[in-house]
């Protein structure tokens, strides 16, 4: 893959660019219960010509940091987390703020049908990207299997729904993508604020400064797209040279990969859903959604067949969504476990569904 050739350098690591898919559910969330964080009112600083990015224009943090907000923000990391006020405010003082970058929080993919969803993520490329993954990484993905119990064809989807196994470059540099979203956006400030603090723990614990890492336009870092706290939580170095590189070790991406999914509750060799005929009487036997969830047994009890599969018991918690197909057919899935645990690394069905349709597709390969 790409990532293979991509060796470490002194030059700040490229992480690929996200189509920002599970920022933007975490975001949807995140505007959902957290509210504004105030202060981001007032004036803006003025905009110059960014030479890291031409065409573009950005501003300077350092024009915002008297603002209360950005004190708090340099109060807590100094009394709290032990940073030095000085080095903060040369760092801050070096980040950028994009405006532009921020307008692309708001048209999320999500909102999409999930029929024009879907053509965003699954495409020829896409397919054979995967299968030459698949391929190439045969023993790594094995072993990622046999520890995390996350299957190879798992570990792919998600590759190709993040960042096309690697190849979606360009990238921001990370603290800048942070500084924008809290400089900008009251109703995302909370949420950022505590990334940009798990940000500066994680440059911090990994021996880096805040300048070292690239991420997508909301701050997701390599070809996972970890937010700074999931990276804390959830990467692993699963190569053992020291790092948790997910930028360029495709081993510590993969590995990474099956590590946050095993922690959220998958089940390997469980399917994530099956697509199910349900009747119009059927269907009002349950209320549709990702959150309406009850036995499976009571599927089966009102005479809906399910393919066959691995073995989810009777009492597994299920859920049954639908969606319309562009020719209008509805259409119906099961939802199970390992379905739920893809949520976790995005909350959208429409992800997880898309990341359903990868797995089934390269499964369909071996
Ligand atoms: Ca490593």
């Amino acid at each position: 893959m790409t990532a293979d050739i991509r060796k470490h350098s002194a030059a700040p690591r490229r992480a690929a660019r996200a189509p920002g898919v599970r920022l933007l559910a975490a975001l949807v969330l995140a505007i959902g219960c957290l509210g504004g964080g105030g202060a981001v009112q007032g004036q803006e600083p003025a905009a110059r010509p960014d030479p890291q990015h031409p065409g573009m224009e950005a501003m300077n943090v350092a024009d915002f940091l008297q603002r209360p907000d950005y004190q708090s923000l340099l109060n807590e990391l100094v009394t709290r987390h032990k940073f030095d006020r000085a080095q903060l405010e040369g760092w801050f003082g070096q980040s950028r703020v994009y405006r532009k970058v921020q307008d692309k929080f708001d048209s999320p993919a999500e909102a999409k049908p999930y029929a024009e969803y879907r053509n965003i993520f699954i495409s020829q490329r896409v397919k054979d990207l995967g299968r030459q993954y698949l391929e190439d990484h045969r023993e790594l993905l094995a072993e990622v299997h046999r520890r995390t119990g996350v299957e190879p064809t798992v570990v792919a989807a998600i590759m190709g729904i993040e960042t096309k196994f690697g190849n979606v470059r360009g990238g921001y540099r990370a603290f800048d993508a942070l500084n924008s979203a809290f400089a900008l956006h009251p109703t995302r400030q909370e949420f950022f604020r505590k990334e940009l603090i798990e940000y500066l723990l994680l440059c911090r614990e990994e021996g880096q400064d805040p300048f070292a890492y690239d991420g997508s336009y909301a701050g997701a870092l390599g070809m996972p797209q970890f937010m700074p706290s999931s990276f804390r939580r959830y990467a692993v170095d699963f190569d053992g040279d020291g790092q948790r590189d997910i930028w360029t070790s495709n081993a510590d991406v993969a590995g990474s990969i099956g590590n946050y999914l095993s922690r959220h509750g998958w089940r390997s060799g469980e399917p994530l859903a099956l697509e199910v005929e349900l009747s119009p009487e059927q269907a009002q036997r349950f209320n549709l959604g990702h959150k309406e969830r009850f036995p499976l047994q009571r599927l089966l009890s009102v005479g809906v067949t399910l393919p066959p599969f691995a073995p989810a018991g009777p009492t597994s918690s299920v859920a049954v969504v639908s969606y319309d197909e562009s020719d209008g057919r509805t259409r119906y899935f099961v939802l199970f476990n390992n379905f739920f645990s893809i949520m976790r690394y995005n909350v959208s069905v429409n992800y997880a569904m898309v990341a359903k349709e990868l797995d089934d597709f390269f499964e369909g390969l071996t």
